[in-house]
């Protein structure tokens, strides 16, 4: 495992990059909080609700369907915008004091392919929306991206900004007035000349009329990370935040010269200089199993689990291109609870789907490890893994999702769980609902269902409900490409 100093995270002041760390200031602390009800509720109603990407592409637009639970008549509402937006959806508050209930819970759509500034292409942005009950719409209170509504930083062509997005999630009843950090990955930035280097942003977003950013904080590689920000480490690909600690995927970061390999960079949310410093998570650190092979893609996907009261918490990451054996790309997920000084307790494990208490058997191109979170499941916290490129007999990637330990999983030919299994649905593709948004049900991609028209299963069989099932509208959309929160 290698340690490195804090100072990895530029924090940017105003007039430009400072060289010392700011501590971050919560604004005055109001009298009472009106934020009763947990992040993945858009409506406050009480009940969780589902948001689900549909970026589109090759030149169709991009979309988020939320389905509100509307107080037991669920509506569906729609936003849309550019090409690639949906891609990735989070929520986050901006709640600051009395009479900013409608922003406990918004909602956070990436859209990196779209640019907002003349002469960039693709620089990518993040747009925040609030539930106008009364209008019964989402409103578009801002866009931001470098350089836009006081985030800091450089717009450029081809950073994705928007790629990837996690937010501190607020548990339902909490009274606190600090606002939310939200972290937007934009892994094909350009650092110093070197390619798709990738950097995370992270802000809060006040909550005034007319929305700005602030304490905007700067995550990229380099000295003393690295020697030198590393070409194609696409830092910023996948990002989970929860109890304090953000987790940022960077799969092409050539762990012991391995191109491709990949590794986590796992660091605190609210981190000051008397912090410990950041974790370089991967194959190759300490008490983890395996070792970095070319192509592994450690961290394609990531996912933080909250620990006991006191304890920091679990980080799940995904390596779907691991060989195990012969079988390449079969995948793995590597378990690794993390001390409260950052460094990876006890012994990690990592697991494979011929592993004891995974369901399936290893095969090439199964890409277990595509996708992961976390889901209640009866009365306990289950790990959910999605296999995206499983075959089910001879159906070609048609896609699993599994936990880890129960020797539970599920296609779309198991019982209880609707529709058929078709080459290509990609079943695990993504994963949401976890607790700590204050889900109740887990969410599942399948978004080549139909001919990549896109279908999402909320619940799992077995969770005491039936499983619903929602599907997109059009063909090559890719509804269920996310879900959120
Ligand atoms: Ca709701
Ligand atoms: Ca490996
Ligand atoms: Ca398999
Ligand atoms: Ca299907």
């Amino acid at each position: 495992m290698r340690r490195v100093r804090r100072t990895n995270r530029v924090i940017v002041a105003a007039v430009g990059l400072a060289a010392t760390s700011l501590l971050w200031t919560a604004p005055p602390a109001s009298a009472a909080s009106g934020c009763s009800t947990s992040s993945s509720d858009f409506d406050r109603d009480g009940t969780p609700d589902v948001a689900v990407g549909v970026p589109g592409g090759a030149g169709r637009n991009g979309a988020v369907q939320v389905r509100l639970s509307n107080e037991g008549e669920p509506i569906t509402t729609t936003v849309t915008g550019a090409p690639g937006f949906g891609t990735a959806v989070t929520s986050v508050s901006s709640y600051a004091g009395a009479g900013d209930d409608e922003l406990c819970s918004q909602l956070v759509v990436g859209s990196p392919d779209e640019s907002t500034r003349a002469g960039l292409r693709r620089s990518g942005a993040v747009h925040v929306y609030a539930w106008d009950a009364a209008a019964q719409r989402f409103v578009l209170r801002g866009s931001f991206a470098p350089q836009a509504r006081g985030v800091q930083g450089t717009a450029q062509s081809g950073a994705r900004f928007g790629a990837a997005l996690a937010a501190e999630q607020r548990p339902a009843g909490t009274t606190g007035p600090s606002p939310a950090r939200l972290f937007v990955g934009a892994p094909g930035t350009d650092l110093g000349g070197f390619p798709d280097t990738g950097q995370v942003t992270s802000f809060w977003v006040d909550a005034e009329d007319d929305p700005l950013a602030h304490e905007t904080e700067l995550t990229r590689l380099g000295e003393p990370l690295t020697d030198e920000p590393t070409p194609r480490a696409a830092l910023g690909s996948s990002l989970s935040v929860a109890d304090g600690v953000v987790a940022m995927g960077m799969p092409g970061f050539p762990t012991r010269g391995q191109a491709g390999a990949g590794a986590v960079l796992v660091d605190l949310v609210d981190g000051g200089p008397d912090d410990p410093n950041a974790l370089v998570l991967s194959q190759a650190s300490a008490g983890v199993p395996g070792s970095p092979e070319k192509g592994d893609r450690f961290g394609a996907s990531v996912h933080v689990v909250p620990g006991p009261a006191g304890q920091r918490p679990t980080v799940l990451a995904g390596a779907p291109g691991e060989d195990v054996g012969e079988a390449a790309d079969a995948g793995s997920v590597t378990v690794a609870r993390i001390s409260p000084d950052l460094e990876v307790s006890g012994a990690a494990r990592t697991v494979h789907q011929d592993s004891a208490g995974m369901a399936g058997s290893v095969e090439a191109g199964d890409q277990l490890g595509a996708a992961v979170s976390s889901a209640r499941y009866g009365s306990s916290t289950v790990y959910l893994v999605g296999a995206p490129g499983e075959d089910v007999g001879t159906v070609r990637d048609a896609g699993m999702v599994q936990t880890i330990g129960t020797g539970k999983g599920w296609t779309q030919s198991s019982a209880g769980v609707p529709g058929t299994v078709e080459p290509g649905d990609r079943l695990g593709a993504s994963l949401g609902g976890s607790p700590a948004t204050g889900a109740t049900r887990s969410s599942v991609g399948i978004p080549g269902e139909d001919a990549s028209t896109g279908a999402v299963l909320v619940g799992l069989p077995g969770g005491g409900r039936p499983v619903s099932y929602l599907k997109g509208t059009q063909v090559g959309n890719r509804f269920g490409f996310t879900v959120a929160p």
